[in-house]
């Protein structure tokens, strides 16, 4: 779903990713972060691998990220044509459901199971009988546009929009769209967008923040606000915006704000996508360095259990570049960091 789409029919493995990648689907849809990531892999060994067509055992074994399980499944695919595993999946109408609650705004996993187990099976069984907080009423209401991709080029509108304004509250103000649109992605889930201004500290930013919403809110670009979570680190604010009038989709839209000092470690993350920021931060960890979305430290002190005792030195954190330089990996450009 992460529509890098490029599975060409030339690849041999084409029928194998095809499968593989609606099981990952379904894996990642039901939040099991761990057999998404090996799915991942596989498939991505596989998409590199143009000229040999992998169809026994040994030979699938043999790739990166595939185990004993995941080699069966690919002899299986390549020796009947589908997966018994995936068909069954599709048929099974409880993660139907649960795939469904799952996707509400708002609506994480645990919950989900709750509604499962509540007997509900539609979200008009939700939204009649369960208790709900505004976001998630707002998410069931607003569902079909939520799920929906949002055209490239539509993305870029909501985007400068939202430049036009902030040129109107303080012109050094500076806005970036990033998230998948940021890689380059054709259509994308939502809209990310950074705020940030040389020199300027959180508090600043945050008053930035209040009027430019504000702004939104008076303007009918912006149509609700689902989440806002404050931190001296930054803000994070989430919505839903419209282009047009009555009738046009609402998009989900997260403003990031962000200190000019730690733009770099804020591009490095709010650029993603998710698996490839757990990459890197397993390589800085296991470089005896720290990485998060402020910047990238040395020296992080720990205790007898790993507990974190002191934040260490920074290293990094107004240039993204300089940070995969210290890290010791040659610098990625967005549209290639997907794994
Ligand atoms: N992010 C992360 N870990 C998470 C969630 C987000 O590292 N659990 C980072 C990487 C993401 C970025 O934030 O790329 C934006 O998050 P989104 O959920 O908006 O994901 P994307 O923009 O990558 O994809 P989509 O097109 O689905 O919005
Ligand atoms: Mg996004
Ligand atoms: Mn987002």
């Amino acid at each position: 779903h992460k529509h890098d789409g490029k599975e060409g029919s030339q690849n041999p493995n084409s029928r194998t990713i095809q499968i593989l990648t609606q099981m990952m689907q379904i894996y990642s849809d039901l939040n099991d972060q761990w057999r998404t990531r090996s799915y991942r892999i596989a498939i991505t060994t596989l998409k590199k691998s143009q000229t040999k067509y992998i169809s026994t055992y040994e030979e699938a074994i043999s790739l990166p990220g595939v185990g004993d399980r995941l080699a069966k499944k690919i002899v299986e695919i390549v020796t009947t044509d589908r997966l018994q595993r995936l068909e069954y999946a599709k048929l099974d109408p409880k993660d139907q459901v649960l795939k469904l609650f799952h996707g509400i705004y708002g609506v994480g996993l645990v919950q989900a199971r709750k509604f499962v187990a509540a007997g509900y099976t539609t979200l008009e069984d939700v939204r009649t009988h369960a208790t709900l907080t505004e976001p998630q009423r707002i998410g069931v209401e607003r569902y079909q546009d939520f799920k929906q991709r949002i055209p490239r080029e539509e993305v870029a509108k909501h985007g400068e929009i939202v430049s036009k304004t902030l040129q109107t509250i303080d012109e050094k103000v500076e806005s970036y769209v990033m998230g998948s649109y940021r890689r380059g992605a054709k259509d994308c889930g939502d809209i990310d967008i950074i705020l940030t201004k040389q020199g300027a500290m959180v508090e600043e930013l945050h008053d930035v923040l209040e009027k430019l919403v504000q702004r939104l809110f008076d303007a009918k670009f912006l149509m609700c606000g689902l989440a806002i979570a404050r931190h001296d680190d930054g803000t994070k604010w989430h919505g839903a915006s419209r282009l047009g009038g009555e009738g046009r989709p609402w998009r989900r839209i997260d403003f990031l704000v962000v200190p000019g000092e730690e733009i770099g470690a804020a591009f490095l993350y709010f650029t993603g996508n998710d698996v490839f920021n757990r990459s890197m931060r397993l390589l800085a960890s296991k470089k005896g360095m720290r990485l998060n979305q402020k910047g990238l430290y040395k020296d992080v002190m720990r205790g007898k259990n790993r507990e974190k005792m002191s934040e260490g030195t920074l290293l990094e954190s107004k240039d993204e570049k300089r940070i995969f330089e210290i890290l010791g990996v040659p610098y990625r450009p967005p549209e290639h960091r997907i794994c």
